[in-house]
C-alpha cells in the first residue's frame, strides 16, 4: 500500500471544482484516509515548494499558494503515487493530455488547480508537512474486495 498528498489548489477551491476532482480519485477506487481544507501562510507554502526555491517563479507560485484556501487530503491505494500522477496530467496543462485533471479543468501552468506528490520520499515528507498522525484515518472500506480481488 502507498499513500500520496493531494491538494486542490486555491484555484480550483474556488473555481467549485473540489467535488469534480476528490470524485476522480475516489471512482478509481482510491481510499480516502485523511481531508481537510486550510489556508497556508506564504511561509508553510515555502516549505511545501522547498525543492523549487532557485527557480524564478518560486515566490509567485508560494503567493499563489496561499492565496485562499487549499483543499488537502491522503489517498492511498497501491501504485497511487505514480498513478495519482497521472490521473492528473503533466504540469503544464497546455500539455496534459484530455482526460487528465488539468488537460480537462485546466489552461495554464500558473492556475493548473492540483498538486500530487511525485515519488514515495515526497509523499512521506509532505503527508508529514499537512498532517498530524492522529489526522489520519484507518478504517476497512467494504469495496475493498470488489476494487483488489
Ligand atoms: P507539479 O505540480 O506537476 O509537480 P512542479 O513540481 O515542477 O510540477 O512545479 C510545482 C508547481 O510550480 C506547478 O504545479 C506549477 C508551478 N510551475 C512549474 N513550472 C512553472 C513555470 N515554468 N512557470 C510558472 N510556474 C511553474
Ligand atoms: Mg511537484
Amino acid at each position: 500500500m502507498e499513500r500520496t498528498f493531494i491538494a486542490i489548489k486555491p484555484d480550483g477551491v474556488q473555481r467549485g471544482l473540489v467535488s469534480e476532482i476528490v470524485s476522480r480519485f475516489e471512482r478509481k477506487g482510491y481510499k480516502l484516509v485523511a481531508i481537510k481544507l486550510v489556508v497556508p501562510s506564504k511561509q508553510f507554502a515555502e516549505k511545501h515548494y522547498h525543492d523549487l526555491k532557485e527557480r524564478p517563479f518560486f515566490s509567485g507560485l508560494c503567493d499563489f499558494l496561499s492565496s485562499g484556501p487549499v483543499l488537502a487530503m491522503v489517498i492511498k491505494s497501491p501504485h497511487v503515487i505514480k498513478y495519482g500522477r497521472k490521473l492528473i496530467g503533466a504540469t503544464d496543462p497546455s500539455k496534459s493530455e484530455p482526460g487528465t485533471i488539468r488537460g480537462d479543468l485546466a489552461v495554464v501552468v500558473v492556475r493548473n488547480i492540483i498538486h500530487g506528490s511525485d515519488g514515495p520520499e515526497t509523499a512521506k515528507d509532505e503527508i508529514a508537512l499537512w498532517f498530524q498522525p492522529k489526522e489520519l484515518v484507518s478504517y476497512t472500506s467494504n469495496e475493498e474486495k470488489w476494487i483488489y480481488g
